[in-house]
């Protein structure tokens, strides 16, 4: 227990309650969730409110006003609460359902003007969220009460204001609740009001919700329920709908003027509209097609009392056998974990800001959102709904910390059911809503099988999931889910139970490739097994966000709401940062952990979403065959006929040819040959079609011309190279036998070491490659070998695992130097970062040219997005700005590249073979010295790494590491490259 002193507000009995320490209080004076969109005509009362913020929820209010914005959060708003960081534990020892003693509570007060012209109507106050306890007084009186911090509350203020007279909304917002041991997700701890606050009126005899059900035969089905606030139903009320302007009949069988039927009561009205669209057009991802549905609530002489509006869609969602079917259509689940996030506010989204969000998904192939882990606002879900998103809806529970006691603690029972219900309550008229979860992390106890209970017969129409329930056997049937949803489970083993005759359910990972810093490795064998597994449908990647809040370097402050125009391209202005765990001097906190999305603080891709952009290609190159290209659609409802191509022939020579593509027309799942659009010149050596993929007209996610994907194949391999001739120049190396070139500040050495990537550090591998002492191996020369053009130098590196062997044999050729290399690894270095050459250049040449995978970055297990071709960045802009630096802007399977100046000197590297390839300002040590982006100063050269061998990125910060062929590992590696002046 707490002991908090007894506050000085007695008499307020919302304070005395003390409901911050009572799970089973949920609300009071809260009305029922509804589906009824009351946003249209109403007061908005966002904007800036008189704010004070008490140390504890009983302390006296009194002191001094500030102003705080509505919707914001006082932690990113100048108080001295800030943001904290946590992932499972709880930022404070207390257990549930206590809090600590010290607990912020932010008072929000304001007038509001009550419109003179809703006399005699409902008045209702609708706060959109707040964490984690919300007491609601108006004039000094008490209105209500709520928990459940990412889903609305309303409270009926009809008897406590007047109509064309002011009154005092004061919102008290306790910080820290029994409901934060249910609201432990993996993110930062915030207070305040998340989501918009409003004023609405109805008449007294209203809608009090409209339940929408759809079949994709055309069926629709409205159940209505009416009520009035004086009590009894007024005689004679009736309701009437139309559907894109066509009108729905009144359900023949339930007749609400029947006395005799018993479903029929005075105070609860309840009437039922149906139709049958004839040629119905389904709603599905692909092509989310909505209609119009209005529903209005007349008086006996025919005049309307309230009326509901919203688009809805015609689909099914079943599962049969092991399959999830859309409209009976075996989908895949491209999916994405999505958090409310935003640097400047931390939580509250804006309607843009929500639209970019899936506007971004969609350009890069996602379908599916899970909402991580609480309901997100209503508007996510009309954006899903009108641009085509699957959503998991998920429950806000998270008792992380404490999952096992509170799981079966009756004392939060009535939580677990409220906030699943009231989750399904909101959001059950949504096409794009395909499946309901519990919840998160929350082990598996008696309150979700309760919850789970109210979901079935509330809602029959969808699966329901649940991590926690199948996490001991995914075959387990008669439990919480319907659905194998497992978090980070290995590949290897998700097929094997797919194959194992064991499987009931579908499985589609709830959490899967995470992706902290630069990682997503094995995204492309994922899909390879899903694509190819009856059984297995996808998953939802974690996740979308890199929670990075934008922060004052010099003062440690959050920028908040003015920071627009403070970021661009991933990047922070100087003087600002990207600011994790433990930057605003949290004691406890979780570091960089929370930087794990597919996207940087300012929606920024990362190279990682180019990959997935890829592995969801709506039409690929199956195969080449002598009579031409057989392209497929791997689209589960659309045609091609909204794509448009272009075929590019890239050339190891350095041609690109482009043709006109006419795309077959193809109905998914169906393939075709196309003739080949090249006739393949003789010479040119190694030879890859590439298939650009753009819209062919605007889509409601993107203008016509969008990249939609890069299908290739390649036509022809290298030829061997010829033998180099060998001039009569000498090559020059110093007394340590290194190469001595006036291009070069640096001579090429052996490199064994990349700044660790967070799954290289999580992982355990960073940690054992120090210990090796790879990053600071000590080179001995041991021998130099000088003849005629030709010198072989033998080395030896030592770190505390033993001594590796180099040899690099430098030979004078036509124009350069050839360099030979081989590095022998003893049996301990099992497993290291990478064995090749790494050298400086002079500064100045800032160009990098390359035949070879890109344009973006890329690694040898995420590699399947960067097609082979000619690419050019600049040097600055190879580097991927991970907010912890780290091993960043490497570019696989380079065949041949240039650095050049402006003035088109600088030099060449001709590779033996396609190489992973690193060009960067920045020394690993540079990288591995830092914290932060905003420290790293960039030197005037280039650092460049040719890896004989590079170990793939996995996802071990939180799940499976890279596969074994993407390993480095002991024995000889060998490799060699030319280098010429340009
Ligand atoms: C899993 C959580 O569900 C998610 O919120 C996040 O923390 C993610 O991991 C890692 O970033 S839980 C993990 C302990 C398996």
């Amino acid at each position: 227990m707490t002991d908090a002193p007894r506050g000085p507000r007695p008499t307020d009995p919302l304070i005395a309650l003390r409901p911050w320490e009572a799970p089973e209080v949920t609300s009071w004076g809260r009305l029922p969730m509804n589906a009824v969109d009351r946003r249209s005509g109403a007061l908005p009362l966002d904007g800036d409110w008189r704010f004070q913020l008490l140390p504890t929820p009983d302390a006296p209010v009194g002191g001094s006003w500030s102003t705080a914005h509505v919707p914001g959060v006082w932690t990113m708003q100048g108080t001295d609460d800030l943001p904290q960081y946590l992932n499972v534990r709880m930022p404070f020892p207390d257990f549930p359902p206590n809090s600590p003693a010290a607990n912020p509570t932010g008072v929000y007060e304001r007038a509001v003007d009550v419109p003179a012209e809703w006399a005699g109507r409902r008045i209702v106050l609708q706060v959109g969220a707040a964490e984690s306890v919300l007491l609601v007084h108006v004039d000094g009186r008490p209105a209500g009460i709520s928990k459940d911090s990412h889903l609305a509350a309303e409270f009926d203020l009809t008897g406590l204001v007047s109509a064309g007279a002011p009154s005092v909304v004061r919102l008290t917002v306790v910080k820290w609740s029994d409901a934060s041991h249910i609201e432990d997700q993996d993110q930062w701890w915030h207070g305040g009001i998340t989501r918009s606050v409003l004023l609405y009126a109805t008449d007294p005899l209203h809608l009090a919700d409209v339940t929408v059900r759809t079949s994709r035969d055309g069926s629709l089905r409205v159940d209505c329920r009416v009520r009035d606030a004086g009590g009894a139903l007024p005689e004679g009320w009736y309701v009437s709908g139309e559907l894109d302007g066509l009108a729905l009949t009144q359900d023949a069988e339930f007749d609400r003027f029947n006395r005799e039927d018993e479903r029929v009561s005075d105070f609860l009205g309840e009437a039922r509209l149906r139709t049958v669209v004839e040629s119905v057009r389904t709603w599905n991802a692909e092509t989310p097609e909505l209609y119009d549905l209005t529903v209005r609530l007349h008086r006996a002489d025919g005049t309307v009392a309230d009326t509901s509006r919203q688009r809805i869609g015609f689909r099914d969602v079943e599962i049969s056998g092991r399959e999830l079917l859309v409209n009976g259509e075996r989908i895949f689940v491209r999916g994405v974990n999505r958090h409310d996030f935003h640097p400047l506010t931390g939580r509250t989204v804006s309607y843009d800001d929500m639209r970019a969000d899936l506007v971004t998904l969609k350009r890069f192939g996602f379908n599916a959102i899970r909402t991580s882990h609480y309901p997100g606002d209503p508007a996510l879900y009309d954006l899903a709904d009108e641009l085509g998103f699957y959503v998991v809806d998920e429950a806000d529970i998270e008792s992380h910390d404490h999952a096992h006691e509170i799981a079966d603690d009756p004392r939060y029972l009535n939580a677990f059911v409220d906030r699943v219900a009231r989750m399904v309550l909101r959001d059950k008229n949504h096409p794009s809503v395909i499946v309901w979860s519990l919840g998160n992390e929350s082990d598996y106890g008696a309150n979700h099988d309760a919850a789970a209970g109210w979901l079935r017969r509330h809602d029959p129409t969808r699966p329901v999931q649940y991590e926690g329930a199948a996490k001991l056997d995914w075959a387990a049937a008669g439990d919480a889910t319907d659905i194998a949803c497992p978090m980070y489970a290995p590949l290897e083993e998700c097929v094997a139970h797919a194959l194992s005759g064991r499987q009931t359910k579908p499985l589609i990972w709830c959490e899967y490739s995470h992706a902290m810093g630069n990682s997503n490795g094995t995204l492309a064998d994922h899909w390879a097994a899903i694509e190819s597994t009856p059984g297995l449908q996808g998953g939802f990647i974690w996740e979308f966000w890199d929670h990075g809040i934008l922060q004052r370097v010099n003062d440690g402050r959050p920028v908040g709401r003015g920071g627009a125009g403070l970021y661009d391209n991933g990047v922070a202005a100087p003087g600002h940062r990207w600011a994790y765990g433990g930057d605003f001097g949290e004691a406890d906190h979780d570091g960089a952990f929370i930087a794990d999305g597919v996207v940087f603080p300012d929606r920024t891709p990362k190279p990682a979403m180019y990959e997935h952009r890829e592995i969801a290609a709506p039409v690929r190159i199956e195969c080449f065959r002598h009579e031409g290209i057989v392209l497929g659609n791997h689209q589960h409802f659309r045609g091609l006929d909204w794509l448009a191509g272009q075929w590019e022939l890239s050339l190891a020579d350095g041609r690109t040819l482009t043709a006109p593509a006419e795309l077959p027309d193809l109905r998914p799942g169906q393939t075709a040959a196309v003739p080949l659009p090249f006739q393949l010149p003789e010479d040119g050596g190694e030879a890859w079609l590439t298939l650009r993929v753009t819209t062919a007209g605007d889509e409601p996610w993107a203008p016509r011309g969008t990249v939609v994907c890069v299908p290739q194949v390649r036509l022809r391999r290298a030829a061997p190279r010829p033998a180099l001739a060998v001039p009569n120049r000498s090559v020059e190396v110093d007394d340590e036998g290194l190469l001595v070139h006036p291009l070069l500040t640096a001579a090429p050495a052996l490199s064994l070491w990349r700044a660790p990537t967070d799954n290289d550090e999580l992982g355990g591998m960073a940690p054992r490659w120090r210990d090796w002492g790879l990053d600071a191996l000590v080179r001995k020369v041991a021998e130099v070998r000088r003849s005629e053009g030709r010198v072989t130098v033998h080395a030896e590196y030592a770190c505390a695992a033993g001594v590796v062997r180099h040899v690099q044999v430098l030979t004078a050729v036509e124009g350069g130097i050839h360099v030979a290399e081989s590095a022998e690894l003893p049996e301990e270095l099992n497993d290291v970062a990478r064995v090749g050459s790494v050298f400086e250049t002079v500064a100045g040449l800032d160009l990098m040219e390359w035949f070879g995978q890109g344009p973006w970055e890329s690694y040898p297990d995420r590699a399947f997005g960067a097609p082979v071709g000619h690419h050019a960045v600049p040097v600055d802009e190879l580097f991927t700005p991970y907010l912890r630096p780290q091993e960043s802007g490497g570019r696989h399977g380079v065949r041949h590249f240039t650095l050049s100046a402006p003035d088109a000197t600088g030099l060449s590297v001709v590779l033996d073979e396609p190489r992973q390839v690193g060009v960067s300002r920045y020394r690993a040590a540079d990288l591995t010295a830092v914290a932060h982006h905003d420290e790293l100063v960039p030197r005037a050269g280039c650092v460049v790494h040719i890896d004989a061998a590079h170990r793939g990125l996995g996802t071990a910060s939180c799940g499976p590491d890279t596969t074994a062929s993407c390993l480095v590992t002991p024995g000889v590696h060998r490799w060699s490259w030319t280098l010429r002046a340009l």
